[in-house]
């Protein structure tokens, strides 16, 4: 199958991410053979004293597992105090203390911590945005997110809307499952020169700036989104774009051979439990994994909640990389290094990776804000 003139100029960008990859990864699989060998494992953890209360010596095994690992560490606290209602998370402290020592970016605030339906539960605000499965009454048509469920949630980045700036995610746990709720992970960017080594057709076609369309339908936060799986982004790093069709998400892939064969391998191993996947059973309060959302991407499997109590909860957070992308948006397109993104200036215009779009159902298309 052949590309156009600017779809050859755009999937060039290819060479430079391999480069960086290698680099960054410097054990990567040479065959998808040998990824496919691959057993799951535990994520990498450390014990911590403190959340808040962070020491540079822990900070600093934290720094390291993230720059040497698979871009994900699970960090258990000693001792973890919940906080009084009103008060600050623990994991703001332990976030603002990492940031001191590595890169994760400048926390953001989501627009759903302030829904009344968390406030009534978890009462004022403490800067996270709770994640529990929020029972509807039957008959309602409250929508749900598929995170607000205690189904499975598949494989995803976070922040869809977010121009792929959603830098660093981590979650804390409040209070446990009963049985159930493991998070998985796989590290989708460090397979890439696997890929690229095995089957070159697949592996260019993967960064067709519309390779894969996101659509979240309903809701406040509807929105279609159209990118490439494998990019570099606005400020010169890898990074995927990738989620399974699940609850609501639609998920579409361009029809091109190559790009078939890339979509069931990377599916295949953005299962729980996949070969080269990392997983953590978020089972004691305070437990808290952080993750590099631009290499990552994360899921979660079922659960049961106990009759009593609140039930599984998780505290989130978002990280971009300054604190000049902190204004929320929600857009229909990712940041690609215009290096390559003028090769389509339409799908990439200023306009379209800022402020507020909806994705209007009928008319099958983003709008901006104001005309919904
Ligand atoms: O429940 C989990 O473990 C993960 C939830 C999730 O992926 C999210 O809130 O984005
Ligand atoms: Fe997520």
């Amino acid at each position: 199958m052949s590309f156009t003139e600017a779809e050859a100029g755009f999937v060039e960008q290819r060479f430079e991410f391999l480069d960086i990859v290698r680099t960054r990864y410097p054990t990567y699989p040479l065959t998808i053979h040998e990824i496919l060998e691959q057993t799951t494992r535990p994520v990498q953890s450390t014990l911590v004293d403190r959340l808040n209360g962070l020491t540079t010596a822990e900070a600093e095994e934290i720094a390291e597992l993230m720059g040497n690992g698979l871009g994900v560490v699970h960090i258990v606290p000693r001792t973890f105090e919940f906080p009084e209602r009103g008060q600050e998370h623990p994991l703001l402290a332990f976030a603002e203390r990492l940031r001191q020592i590595t890169p994760i970016g400048s926390p953001i605030e989501h627009p759903m911590e302030a829904h009344p339906d968390a406030l009534a539960r978890f009462g004022q605000r403490d800067g996270t945005l709770k994640i529990y499965d929020l029972p509807i009454e039957s008959g309602s048509d409250r929508y749900r997110e598929q995170a607000e469920t205690n189904e499975m949630f598949d494989g995803h980045n976070d922040g869809l809307g977010f121009a792929g700036l959603i830098k660093t995610v981590m979650f804390t746990l409040d209070s446990p499952p009963l049985v159930g709720g493991y998070t998985f992970f796989q590290n989708l960017v460090s397979i890439a020169p696997a890929i690229a080594a095995e089957d070159d057709e697949a592996f260019k076609a993967l960064f067709l700036p519309d390779a894969i369309t996101a659509i979240r339908p309903r809701g406040k936060g509807a929105i279609k989104v159209v990118a490439p799986v494998f990019f570099i982004g606005r400020d010169g790093i890898p990074q995927t774009f990738f989620r399974i069709s699940t609850g609501e998400y639609q998920i579409q892939w361009k029809h091109h051979d190559g790009l078939n064969r890339a979509r069931s391998l990377l599916e295949r191993l953005a299962r729980p439990f996949a070969p080269r996947s990392e997983f953590v059973h978020l089972v004691r309060p305070g437990e808290t994994v952080v993750i590099d959302n631009q290499h990552v991407i994360h899921g979660r499997t079922p659960f049961v909640n106990p009759i009593e109590g609140p039930g599984r909860v998780l505290a989130r957070k978002w990280f971009v990389p300054n604190e000049s992308d902190s204004e929320y948006r929600h857009v229909p397109v990712v940041d690609v290094d215009r290096r390559w993104s003028r090769y389509f200036p339409e799908q990439f215009s200023a306009n379209r990776l800022t402020g507020e779009w909806h994705y209007d159902q009928e008319l099958d298309e983003n709008v901006p804000a104001e005309q919904t």
